[in-house]
């Protein structure tokens, strides 16, 4: 294989003093292999991707950190609106005398970041955008004393992102099935693996043998008991319903909820329909 690019400081930082610039990416492109002379930590905004560091996949969205080393070889192979600031670092520019170390991760690169992280992340941040672009000692130190704040900022509001591996089976499936719940329209088993860097078949087998059921048969369950209690209780268009239950086309829509039902989703409808106009013509 050839060797990576490698992108150079001298690119990247205003001066050979400044020890942190912000390269904010809105958007960020797919951007080839590389490896760097600094090191880069990503925040990720908005948006999503699949990005690749040293050959593991990665789907990111808002809420991801990583922290990436001079060695390490990262790519965006595929981006969709997504939003991200690189916070890009010399360790030997540090004058303030500190153990980095103990600030920044060696082993673990891959994290997330609460909200609450993020939007202190995000003040600290617009600061040193201001202070690092200037030549000045004291703005030197200033950005320097910024990105300790924001380092130690991230210590405290981000947790690990591929834990879920790790977690006892019976929590794996509760991840899965509130993830099933709270995304009814869009949920995506294949993502859902990889964001959380699980197996696919170890998690299908897992769950079938505690419920009796594929994931996949579970969502639709779940998208009929939606589409029921929508036609039954709401007066939506049934284009609607369709649409809030995961379905682009209302035509097969109806076909699934006739199949699953024995009534198509007007029937269903006209029945409840029925009952109410009785309930009322009796009073
Ligand atoms: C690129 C990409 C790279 C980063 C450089 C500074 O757009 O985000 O990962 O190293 O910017
Ligand atoms: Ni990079």
């Amino acid at each position: 294989m050839s060797k990576p690019l490698c992108l150079a400081k001298a690119d990247y930082f205003p001066s050979g003093l400044m020890p942190v610039a912000i390269a904010d990416r809105a958007p960020q492109q797919t951007f080839p292999s590389h490896i760097h002379e600094f090191c880069e930590l990503v925040i990720v905004w908005r948006g999503n991707g699949l990005h690749v560091m040293n050959d593991r996949p990665w789907l990111i969205t808002c809420g991801d950190l990583f922290y990436i080393s001079p060695e390490d070889c990262h790519s965006y192979e595929s981006v969709n609106e997504l939003v991200l600031d690189n916070v890009i670092y010399c360790p030997e520019r540090f004058r303030l005398g500190l153990d980095w170390s103990q600030f920044l991760p060696q082993e673990k690169k891959a994290w997330r970041l609460t909200t609450r992280g993020m939007a202190l992340a995000r003040s600290v941040i617009q600061q040193l955008a201001q202070e690092s672009a200037k030549s000045d000692r004291l703005s030197r130190q200033l950005t320097e004393a910024l990105f300790l704040q924001l380092v130690l900022i991230l210590q405290r509001h981000r947790y690990a992102a591929d834990v879920a591996w790790q977690l006892p089976e019976g929590e794996q499936l509760d991840l899965l099935m509130s993830a099933i719940q709270g995304q009814l329209a869009h949920f995506d088993l294949s993502d859902f693996c990889l964001q959380h860097q699980l197996s696919e078949r170890a998690l299908k087998q897992l769950f079938r043998q505690q419920t009796g059921m594929t994931p996949g048969q579970y969502l639709r369950q779940l998208r009929m008991c939606k589409a029921k209690f929508l036609l039954r209780s709401t007066p939506s268009l049934i284009g609607d319903v369709a649409a809030l239950c995961g379905f682009e086309d209302s035509n097969y829509f109806s076909v699934v909820f006739t199949r699953e039902t024995g009534m198509t989703p007007s029937a269903f409808r006209q029945q409840f329909e029925q009952h109410r106009q009785k309930k009322a013509a009796a009073w």
